[in-house]
């Protein structure tokens, strides 16, 4: 009598997940949150029926937009992470020694208190680094109102389905270009082209006036089906998307941090997109 999960992001195809046993289940009126055990992924978590982290793969996802953006960078040291309750992102970019602040700005505190509780691998102390400041409130009205300025901005948000939707608007764009240092990154999880194919269309067009560098780059997150997944990629300046793997192998050399996907020759080569991406810009 085996159960299984299955996902419905999309109308006409669905995956899903034998379930060893469902560990909570929770709504507190912004979203249903659901954590189930796995055999294959580890521990599941979903948010109104989408996979946002699995135990097992995360590490691809979070690794990806927080190296990639920082070695381009070259020399952050204030993050802003908006979403990413789960701290699987504050993991990586705290692995940084060069980084002196991260605010994390999630929507429901519901979703860090969860996380911290009963996927505490995923944050692996990160709520509690004394460079984390987390503050629960929407991303958008946090942008418009700071007067924080941030080397490397990651949008670690849901699809734009949900309370997640206004992270993909031209507004919100706009307020994250306005809190960028004048070498500042945003990066943020732009979906899997070959079945969202319009994301990658409509961020293009509404970041394009706003920064100097609007691009995209790729990496396979295996629960994220559907072939590769785009990540996003914005910068106040044109210099950090063209650094070349020399530039970004000497910095990762003199500054490593430990991983399981992310190497320089992989941050390089994520950045060439398959004709049917280039296609949607
Ligand atoms: N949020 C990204 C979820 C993307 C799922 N979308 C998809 N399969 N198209 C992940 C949050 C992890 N910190």
């Amino acid at each position: 009598n085996e159960e299984w999960f299955r996902e419905e992001l999309y109308p006409h195809w669905r995956q899903s997940f034998q379930i060893t046993r469902e560990l909570y289940r929770a709504n507190d009126g912004l979203q249903d949150i659901v954590l189930f055990e796995t055999p294959g992924f580890g521990r599941v978590l979903t948010l109104d029926g989408v996979i946002q982290v699995t135990t097992g793969d995360e590490f691809v996802y979070h690794e990806m937009l927080a190296h990639v953006p920082i070695y381009a960078h070259g020399a952050v040291k204030s993050a802003c992470v908006v979403g990413g309750g789960d701290g699987g992102m504050l993991r990586e970019i705290l692995k940084h020694a060069s980084v002196e602040q991260v605010v994390l700005v999630e929507i429901d505190a519901a979703v860090v208190e969860f996380c911290r509780q009963h996927m505490p691998t995923v944050s692996a102390g990160a709520f509690d680094d004394p460079r984390t400041e987390i503050v629960i409130a929407d991303g958008l009205k946090y942008m418009a109102e700071t007067t924080r300025r941030f080397d490397l901005i990651v949008i670690d948000s849901t699809d734009p389905i949900g309370p997640g939707g206004v992270l993909f608007t031209e507004q919100f764009y706009k307020d994250c270009a306005r809190c960028l240092t004048a070498e500042g990154i945003v990066v943020n999880q732009n979906g899997v082209p070959f079945l969202q194919g319009e994301e990658v269309t409509d961020t293009y067009l509404r970041r394009r006036p706003h920064y100097a560098d609007v691009g995209f780059y790729m990496a396979a997150v295996p629960t994220y089906v559907g072939g590769l997944m785009a990540l996003g990629w914005a910068s106040a300046s044109s210099r950090p998307r063209g650094e070349t793997v020399e530039t970004i192998a000497a910095r990762f050399q003199a500054a490593p941090v430990t991983t399981r996907y992310y190497t320089p020759e992989i941050h390089k080569a994520a950045f060439a997109l398959p004709q049917y991406v280039q296609a949607l810009i």
